[in-house]
């Protein structure tokens, strides 16, 4: 069903911030940065350089609406992982073979994610307590 870890997503409050200090202290490189309005977010895309092109990334969530899943995440837990996020070749495939085995999808059909991808998420509930997304990139 994965063919890669797509990234990591870190909720943070204040995006600019979070960027100086993944590239100061780790030495990451902002690969992508966009305004996401569904999911009512602005995020980065981080990578190491010269990391391998389709490597593992890790996605920096900041909030642009208080409605925003990232939002409440920040209210209830402050900044931290929210989510892991796998790489699959056909969403709507992956979403029915989650369904059949009983586990619950967040969306009917998948939504707009990063770069132009298709995007659903597992309840976490239903993932030992992490928040799953599945990735089509575009
Ligand atoms: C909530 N819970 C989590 C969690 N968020 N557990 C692990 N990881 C998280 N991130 C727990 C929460 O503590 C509750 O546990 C339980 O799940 C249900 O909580 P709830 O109050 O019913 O639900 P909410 O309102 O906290 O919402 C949680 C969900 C929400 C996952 C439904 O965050 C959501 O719709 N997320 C999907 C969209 C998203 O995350 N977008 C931002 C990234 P207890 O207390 O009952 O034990 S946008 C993105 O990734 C993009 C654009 C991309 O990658 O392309």
């Amino acid at each position: 069903l994965v063919t890669a870890i797509d990234h990591v997503g870190i909720a943070v409050a204040d995006l600019d911030e979070a960027i100086a200090f993944h590239r100061d202290t780790f030495g990451l490189e902002v690969a992508h940065t966009e305004v996401n309005e569904d999911q009512g977010v602005r995020e980065a895309m981080l990578r190491a350089p010269g990391a391998a092109a389709g490597g593992a990334q890790v996605q920096l969530i900041a909030p642009v609406s208080a409605d925003s899943a990232i939002a409440k995440f920040l209210d209830r837990n402050g900044p931290g992982l929210q989510q892991l996020a796998y790489r699959v070749t056909d969403v709507r495939a992956a979403m029915d073979a989650l369904r059949a085995q009983g586990l619950r999808l967040l969306y009917d059909e998948p939504r707009r994610g990063t770069a132009g991808s298709a995007i659903n998420f597992v309840h976490p509930k239903d993932a030992g307590g992490v928040l799953v997304e599945l990735v089509e990139p575009a």
